[in-house]
Parts: structure tokens; sequence; C-alpha cells
């Protein structure tokens, strides 16, 4: 039974509002916490300052109620979620400077008693560390509940919500809830038991964090072997796409898709913190990841090879999204190939597609060499065409405006 009446939700990105707006359509008082002034602003008036289907109409209502504000100053609270950004170091380690940001926020505010939950993907111990820094900020408090000193209560609660289902998955999924202590994680499960209609499995924090990378790490491995099988069907002159739909006849098969590497915030980020924390032993999960930065390489070696020999290659390159029927360019394999390309083939012009976004990316948009442009517009002057996203628009396109030209089509919608 949750007693948690006041929460501070601390980072309005993604995840943070979305939970935020759902814990305050379901009776709770909610704080948002953000370091952006505009988006503080926009959420105030009840708007969303990013796409997700569903998410403006909960925040409109629980701001019109006065359940939902959003501030820049950490309130006081019963309990706090943390879900600010956790990016990676550049030798690969998790970046837990914004974990720390927020719990200096949190720290003097605390009387003991709180609940303290990490939602943020962390690699493991992170949950400790937070805990470890706050009785750092404030030694009056304990984490010992044998001390007879005020505690707080850690948990992490990883969120597995896709993109764009979002606001029906925060509900319907089931969590995994791993406490410091066994109490904080039932705390920490009456918090989410307000909302969630899934299972919530308790365990210990260090495993909850492992749960939610190993999740993400499976699947890096799975398109590592889609995107091997690629490149050694591509030698054998063998259809990729044709043997893994036989192959998965097979009851127990069920191969995934190759595409031109793997991209977003989560899967091409996650698994290195599962390698930073045991560099010596995660050999299989590194090479996945290796196996799938590499994908980037290999395209452009295919368009180098078609390209040779013409004076002003004029290519047209199909999507930048970092997956199909979104707008969402973040660790995007196809904004990483349109910018090598730009650079491989100076001569080249490059007219890129992608109907989801208005303005080039700021990686791509001081190229000479490249345009953002129409669909049409783009196969209509292209010698060869690569297509880079599976967008539903691009599966529709017409065959004959395809005809003559190289392709490259690495997510196999043109078989
Ligand atoms: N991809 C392939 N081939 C496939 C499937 C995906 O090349 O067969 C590529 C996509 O094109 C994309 C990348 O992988 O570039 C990642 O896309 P995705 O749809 O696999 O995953 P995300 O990043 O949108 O969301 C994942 C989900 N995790 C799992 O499915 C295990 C989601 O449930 C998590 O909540 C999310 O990461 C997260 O926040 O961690």
């Amino acid at each position: 039974m949750n007693e948690i009446k006041n929460v501070a939700v601390i980072g309005l990105g993604y995840i943070g509002l979305p939970t935020a707006a759902v814990l305050a359509a379901n009776g709770l008082n909610v704080i948002g916490v953000d370091v952006k002034q505009a988006n503080v602003e926009a959420i105030n008036r009840g708007e969303v300052p990013f796409v997700e289907p569903d998410l403006g109409v909960q925040v409109a209502g629980a701001v019109s109620q006065g359940a939902l504000t959003a501030t820049m100053e950490t309130p006081s609270a019963d309990a706090y979620i943390v879900a600010v950004p956790t990016p990676f170091n550049a030798d690969r380690t998790a970046d837990l400077s914004y974990i720390e940001a927020a719990a200096r926020g949190i720290a003097p505010q605390l009387t003991g008693g709180e609940l303290v939950i990490l939602e943020s993907t962390s690699p493991p111990g992170a949950t400790r560390h937070l805990g470890d820094y706050l009785v750092q900020l404030r030694p009056d408090l304990s984490l010992d509940a044998d001390s007879g000193l005020p505690v707080i209560h850690m948990a992490h609660c990883p969120e597995r919500v896709l993109p764009g289902r979002v606001m029906i998955e925060l509900v319907t999924n089931d969590r995994i809830v791993g406490g410091l202590t066994r109490e904080a994680a039932e705390r920490a499960r009456d918090l989410y038991s307000v909302f969630c209609k899934g299972n919530i499995h308790i365990t210990d924090a260090a495993t909850a964090e492992m749960a939610k990378l190993v999740e993400n790490a499976y699947r890096d491995v799975n398109i590592a072997f889609a995107n091997e099988l690629s490149v050694i069907s591509d030698k054998l002159g063998i259809d990729v796409w044709e043997l893994i739909e036989l192959a998965n006849h097979h009851p127990r098969v069920n191969i995934l898709q190759p595409g031109p590497g793997v991209g977003g915030h989560c899967i091409a980020v996650d698994p290195w913190f599962i390698v930073s924390s045991a560099p010596d032993e995660a050999k299989l999960i590194r090479q996945a990841r290796e196996t799938n930065d590499a994908k980037p390489e290999w395209v452009l070696d295919r368009v180098e090879q078609l390209a040779a020999g013409k004076p002003i290659p004029k290519i047209a390159a199909l999507g930048l999204a970092f997956k199909a029927n979104i707008d969402d360019l973040r660790e995007s394999p196809a904004v990483t190939i349109v910018s090598d390309l730009s650079s491989r083939l100076p001569a080249a012009v490059i007219a890129v597609a992608e109907p989801h976004v208005t303005a080039l990316p700021s990686a791509l948009a001081h190229l000479g060499n490249v345009e953002l442009t129409s669909t049409e517009a783009a196969l209509e002057d292209a010698d060869i065409v690569v297509l880079l996203v599976d967008h539903d628009m691009f599966r529709t396109i017409d065959r004959s405006l395809l005809e003559g030209k190289g392709l490259i089509d690495t997510r196999g919608i043109w078989r």
C-alpha cells in the first residue's frame, strides 16, 4: 500500500516527464525538476517539449488540475525519482555527473525516511554510489537501518519502455525494482503499483541495474549476429534477407534483421556499461558492439565502390532516424554514414531525404555537399541510392524511380 503523497521527479525528459504525468494522473502531487528553463515553462503551460503519442493530453490534464508543476529547484518531497541522462565518457565508462548533480539538489531537502529512486540506466553499483554520495553530502543522515539514525531508502527501477509507445508501456510493462535494502524495494514497488498494471519484481539494486543492461545487450548481440550474417552473405553472393527468413522457419531460431548499424541512446550505449564493469570477461558483449559499430563503415565501402569512376557522384541517402517511423536522430548510424560519405567523397552531391525532420542535424548542417530534400527530388537526379532507414513511406516508392541506379538497400525493403 503506497503511503507516498508528494513526489519530485528530477529530469523531465523522455522518461521523467511521462512518469511524472502518470503519477499525477493517479492522484499523487508531483513536482518535476529540470535544468532547462524553456522546458519547465512549457510544461507549466501544459505543453510537452518533444514528440511522444498521448503524453500531451496527460501533461495538460495533470497541470490544469494542479497535480503536476515544474520547477528548476528541487523541492522537499516524500520520494525522489531521478531520471537524468547517463551518457558514456570517451573511455566508454558511464558518466554519472548528471546523477551527482541531481543528488546535490536532493541532499539539502532530506530529513530522513525519504525514498530515492534511480531510474536512469546505470552501471552496476550506481544506486549504491548515489546513496553513498547523498550520505557524503549529508553526513547527518545514514543508509544503515540498524544505526538508529534517519534512513534514506535507496532503490533502482529501470525503465524499459519503447519510444513511441511510452504511455502504454509505462502502464503495461512488468517492472524490476531493486533496493539497497528490502524495505527500500518494497516502498518503491508500492509507489510504482499506483500506475503499473504489469508485475513488479523485487530484487537487489545491482541485479536490477544489470537486468536493464542485459536486456539491451541481449538485443545488441542478436543484431550483431544478423549484421555479421549480412556481411558474410554478401561475400558469398547469398541474399541475407531470404536466408534469415528461411532459417527463422525453424521453431527455435529467431534471427533479427541486419541494418546499417545500431543507433538510439540505449542499445548502442548500455552494453558498454557491462563491458566497463567487467572488461576481461565481457568478450562477446564487446565484440557485438564492435561488430554493430563497424557496419556503417561497410556500407560506406559499398557506396564508394559504386561511386568509383564517377567524377561527380550523385547520391540519394534515404532516412536519417535511428530506426523506422520516428524522428529521433540520436546515435543514428544513418547520420554517421552521411557525414562520413561527405568527407570521403568530397566531389559527390548528397541529397538526404528524411521526411520526419525539417532541418539537417548539426552534424550535417555545415557540410557543403549535403542537402535535405524531398524523397522525389533526391531520387530524380541520383545515380546511387542508399536506403538507410526502413520508414513506411520508403517501402512504397515507385520502383520505376529506382531503375538504372546503383542501389544499396541496407534494410532489405526493396527485395
Ligand atoms: N535494429 C536492427 N535490427 C533489428 C532490430 C533493431 O538493426 O532487428 C536497430 C534499429 O534500427 C535501431 C537499434 O537497433 O538502430 C535499436 O532499436 P530497437 O528498436 O531495438 O530499440 P530502442 O533503442 O528503440 O529501445 C530499446 C528497447 N530494448 C529492448 O527491446 C531490449 C526498449 O524496450 C528499451 O526501453 C530501450 O531500448 C531503452 O530505453 O533502453
